[in-house]
């Protein structure tokens, strides 16, 4: 017999760190992959400003950048009366559920933590406790929200994989109290290289030229991708491990146009990698301008933005502090009156 009880959305939740310019790195790894959830899920998207401070940011600037980014979330198509779309040092339950969590990881856990020793490698003078408990946090994140699925890149793989050990742990001692979220990887683009430095991942604290931003203008867009290292042997075909340049320059295409690699590499046939960067621009521009046109409008109306986000952190805080009464409950403290 039908019935007709409705299906009751999954939870998504991920976030990006207003740490720079967000990259076309960060767009296909994970924003545009957002876009593409919302309508079957309940989308919680967070600018994660209390995971930037790991590294020193500059006040007034990451102030903006907070902005920005839930601008450039809103500018990529995310509809912000669909999604929760706040910052994270609004909420408090973050950082409070992060100390329960804290409780249930290990250090030897953490130690091995890829990012962990990329960062301290990057920033040697300042190797902090919050780089160390990165991962602790961002499992907080995910946790208080009961989120069954994370769009991530594939960089934060190993975070994630944290995260479902410590929900399992703690599930294990005091029954099933968190939901083990999946990650979310897109079919291509899940780890788009530095153009300079193709063998590492782009990333948005690297130096600018190896990296391509959503908001860069237009010259910067084209002489970045001209000045993009390729190799000598002048044939365009996949092949990530042997030609790294190449590979990410037909990744950032698929990923962008929607068009399969091989058929990309087909389309350019015959030709060089002049036609393999004209191609990459034209597709980079295609994406980016009205996203960048509609960033500038939201960005020209603050009094919009902040209120979309003070609506939408009361929204995240409802549901943030019934994961967290339940935890707090769990784990034994004591009853409020
Ligand atoms: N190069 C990338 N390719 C695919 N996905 C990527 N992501 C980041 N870089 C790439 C994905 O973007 C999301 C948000 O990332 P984040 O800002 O929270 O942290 P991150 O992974 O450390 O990103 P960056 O750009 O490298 O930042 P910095 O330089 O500040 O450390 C994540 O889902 C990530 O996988």
């Amino acid at each position: 017999m039908e019935t007709n009880t409705p299906e009751v959305k999954k939870t998504i939740f991920s976030g990006i760190q207003p740490s720079g310019s967000l990259t076309i790195g960060n767009y296909i790894g994970a924003l545009r992959n957002f876009t593409l959830l919302q309508d079957d899920y309940n989308c919680i998207y967070c600018v994660v400003d209390m995971h930037a401070i790991t590294v020193r940011q500059d006040p007034a600037q990451l102030r903006r950048r907070c902005l920005e980014v839930a601008a450039t979330y809103i500018a990529c198509g995310l509809d912000p009366k669909k999604n929760i779309i706040y910052c994270q040092s609004h909420v408090s339950g973050h950082a409070e559920l992060a100390w329960i969590l804290n409780c249930f990881t290990y250090m030897g856990e953490l130690s091995r933590m890829t990012q962990y020793k990329d960062k301290c490698a990057r920033h040697a003078d300042n190797i902090n406790a919050g780089l160390f408990d990165y991962p602790v946090l961002m499992a907080a994140d995910i946790l208080l929200y009961q989120a069954d699925l994370v769009p991530i890149g594939a960089d934060q793989k190993q975070h994630l994989e944290l995260t479902r050990n410590i929900a399992q742990r703690f599930n294990s001692i005091y029954g099933d109290v968190f939901t083990v979220p999946e990650g979310y990887f897109g079919k291509v683009g899940s780890r788009i290289m530095s153009l300079q430095e193709p063998t590492r991942k782009m990333s948005k604290s690297d130096p600018d030229e190896c990296y391509i931003a959503i908001l860069d203008p237009e010259d910067a867009i084209r002489r970045k991708i001209k000045r993009a290292v390729t190799d000598s042997d002048g044939e365009i075909r996949y092949d990530p491990e042997n030609k790294p340049g190449v590979s990410n320059l037909l990744s950032i295409i698929a990923a962008m146009s929607g068009q399969e690699i091989d058929s990309v590499v087909s389309d350019l046939q015959g030709q060089g990698y002049g036609a393999l960067k004209n191609r990459c621009t034209e597709v980079v521009l295609d994406t980016l301008l009205p996203i960048q046109a509609e960033h500038a409008r939201l960005m020209a109306d603050k009094g919009y933005l902040q209120s979309i986000l003070d609506e939408n952190a009361q929204r995240a805080n409802h549901l943030a502090q019934k994961t967290l009464r339940k935890i707090q409950k769990k784990v034994g403290f004591a009853a409020r009156g």
